[in-house]
Order: structure tokens, then C-alpha cells, then sequence
């Protein structure tokens, strides 16, 4: 009897697979603690007489000499404090190239003008891209019969709503909510209903700033806006500021710099003048101040906004703005940054 059980577990032994740590410890615990079917036998043989029991001890010793020889030769492969189980690294094997994709160009521009406006104190706001009236049009000082409420211009989502126009909407909602000191940029995306072409899309992106504490004058905005284009572009970029008109800023101005490309001697792209136009600014209207609930008698403040794409063309040399939303890998694999 005691053979067979034994014949059984010898077999049970040779099937048991050891092929990984874990699996050996399982062994282990199956076959050679006290609780092993082998001690079971063991303590069976004590109530066998003469030499039976001594028969019956050499088949049990048999086996678990065997366990014990199968747990030996796989401890030598398994045991997670042996070298030979740790995976091979060759550290001087180059990494697999992962693919890591690019920045868009206009959030590259867009994180340059945000590092660069940082530096001087400017934080980020962001707002819906579905506004109301009020905050769209009414409180920046759009008269009733501004071409800008017309359907041609806007899209409207219904009576109340559009597709925002420009984000001063965000400076709106931001002075109603924060007293002054305020300086802040606005980035995001914009919707105008205009014919799709190389100069204009249905949605671009800008980036407006306000600055708005007691004391702030138009040499603070000067000052400001050309510390930026000096950084953005390079040292010896020009500036001129010509004087223009916004429903949201009095006095209002547009701000040129000296052709990137012809460097200031006459191109396609700066129309021979050697100047391009890359954003308006002004003081804000007082009344602006007022509808959002700011004292214009303490207070005063600039602003300006910028076409993130128009930035990045000139920068980049980019003639067509419609390769921007194409998604053409080849064109956007070109901004993949150096290591
Ligand atoms: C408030 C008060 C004033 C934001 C301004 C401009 C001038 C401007 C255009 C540049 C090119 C838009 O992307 S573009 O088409 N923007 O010329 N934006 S001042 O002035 C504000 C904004 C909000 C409450």
C-alpha cells in the first residue's frame, strides 16, 4: 500500500512543472514541509511491524529524496537571489527611438509669448468659447450697429450666443471677478465668418493681454510691447506704433516691426515697405473700465491682442495659414525639437 502511494507521488513529482520562482516555492510547500504528502507517509509507517516498516521507509525516503533533488536543481535557476535570474541588460546598447511626436508651431509661439509675458508678471485666464452678448460685444463698447453683431461676420449659436469674436471677452468676465492690480494674457481659439484663404480661416488663434493698476500709461504699454518683440524675434527688431481704432480702447494704436525676412528692405512678405503689422493695442476705454465694474477715476490700464498665427508665419517663414489645420505630418514633423 505504501508503495503504490508512493509509485503515485513519484509521478505526481515528475509532472509538478517548476518554470518559474513562484512555482518552486509552490513545490516547496507541496512537498517538503511537514504538511507534505511524504510526512503523511511517514507518520503512517510507524504502525507497521519489522521489516515491512523498514520497507516501506525506504520507498517513502526514495521520494523524498527525489523532491528534494528536483527542488535543488531548479532552486539553482529560480531563487530570486541568484544573479543568473536577473534579465541581462547591455547598458551600452542604444534605446529603442520612441516616437514622440511634435508641438503644434502654434503652441510652440503660444508657450513663447507666455514664458516671455511671465517674466513680466502676466498670468494665463481662460474663458468659454460660446459667449453672450454681454460679455462678446456690449461690455467692450460695440455699438448696436457694429458689422461685427451682423450674421455675416459672427457665427451665432442662437439669439443670446456666439462663437466668441476675440478673447477680450475673457478680460471682460476676469476684471467683473478681480479687482485691480490685474496682468494677464488671454490665448485661445477665435471664430469670424469669413471666406476661407491663405490670409484668413473661419477660426484662428490670439492672444490678448490687459494691464490694468493706477498710474499705467501708454509709455508702460510702449515700453512693454517692445521688451516682447525684442525677446520674440531678436534685439534688432524696429517698432512703430500707428495710431488706429478699437469700440474697446481710446487711445488705440497698431504696432509694426521691422520686416524678420527683408530685414527692413522690402519683400512679398512686408509688401515692400520693410514693416509688417503684428498687433493692436490702447489704453482701455474708461467706459469698458466701468462696465466691468472698475473705477476709472483710480484706475487705468492697457491692452493688446496679437493673431498667434500671423506670429508664428513670420517666424517661421509660412506663407499659407491653412497648412496650420491640415494635420499634413509633414509639415508638423518639422517642429520635432532637437535633443
Ligand atoms: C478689454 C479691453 C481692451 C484687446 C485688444 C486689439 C487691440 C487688437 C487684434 C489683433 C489681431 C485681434 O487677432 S487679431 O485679429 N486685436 O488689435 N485687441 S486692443 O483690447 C481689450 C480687450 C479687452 C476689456
Amino acid at each position: 500500500m505504501v508503495q503504490d502511494k508512493c509509485k503515485e507521488l513519484n509521478k505526481d513529482i515528475n509532472l509538478f512543472t517548476i518554470d518559474s520562482a513562484e512555482s518552486l516555492e509552490n513545490f516547496r510547500l507541496k512537498y517538503l514541509t511537514k504538511k507534505s504528502p511524504i510526512q503523511d507517509l511517514f507518520n503512517l509507517i510507524k504502525d507497521i511491524a519489522g521489516d515491512e516498516r523498514k520497507q516501506a521507509g525506504q520507498y517513502i525516503n526514495e521520494v523524498k529524496q527525489q523532491a528534494e533533488a528536483k527542488f535543488e536543481q531548479h532552486k539553482e535557476l529560480y531563487t530570486k537571489s541568484n544573479i543568473k535570474n536577473q534579465p541581462v541588460f547591455d547598458y551600452s546598447l542604444s534605446h529603442n527611438a520612441v516616437n514622440t511626436g511634435s508641438r503644434h508651431p502654434l503652441q510652440i509661439t503660444l508657450n513663447s509669448i507666455v514664458q516671455l509675458f511671465s517674466k513680466l508678471g502676466f498670468t494665463v485666464s481662460n474663458g468659454p468659447e460660446i459667449e453672450n452678448d454681454w460679455h462678446n460685444f456690449s461690455a467692450l463698447n460695440f455699438p448696436a450697429e457694429h458689422p461685427a453683431r451682423d450674421m455675416q461676420d459672427t457665427f451665432f449659436v442662437n439669439a443670446e450666443h456666439a462663437l466668441r469674436t476675440h478673447t477680450s471677452s475673457v478680460q471682460v468676465r476676469l476684471m467683473e471677478s478681480t479687482q485691480p492690480p490685474i496682468r494677464s494674457l488671454m490665448p485661445g481659439r477665435v471664430y469670424r465668418n469669413e471666406a476661407i484663404s491663405a490670409r484668413a480661416n473661419c477660426f484662428f488663434h490670439q492672444v490678448e493681454g490687459l494691464y490694468i493698476d493706477r498710474d499705467v500709461s501708454f509709455a508702460d504699454l510702449k515700453y512693454t510691447l517692445y521688451e516682447f518683440v525684442k525677446q520674440f524675434f531678436n534685439n534688432d527688431v524696429k517698432v512703430r506704433f500707428r495710431p488706429s481704432y478699437f469700440p474697446f480702447t481710446e487711445p488705440s494704436a497698431e504696432m509694426d516691426i521691422s520686416c524678420q525676412i527683408c530685414k527692413g528692405s522690402g519683400c512679398n512678405v512686408c509688401k515692400q515697405s520693410g514693416w509688417v503689422e503684428i498687433l493692436g493695442c490702447g489704453m482701455v476705454d474708461s467706459q469698458v473700465l466701468t462696465n466691468c465694474k472698475i473705477d476709472e477715476q483710480i484706475y487705468s490700464g492697457f491692452a493688446f491682442g496679437m493673431g498667434i498665427e500671423r506670429l508664428t508665419m513670420l517666424q517661421y517663414g509660412i506663407n499659407d495659414l491653412r497648412i496650420f489645420f491640415d494635420n499634413d505630418i509633414r509639415f508638423l514633423k518639422q517642429f520635432v525639437p532637437e535633443n
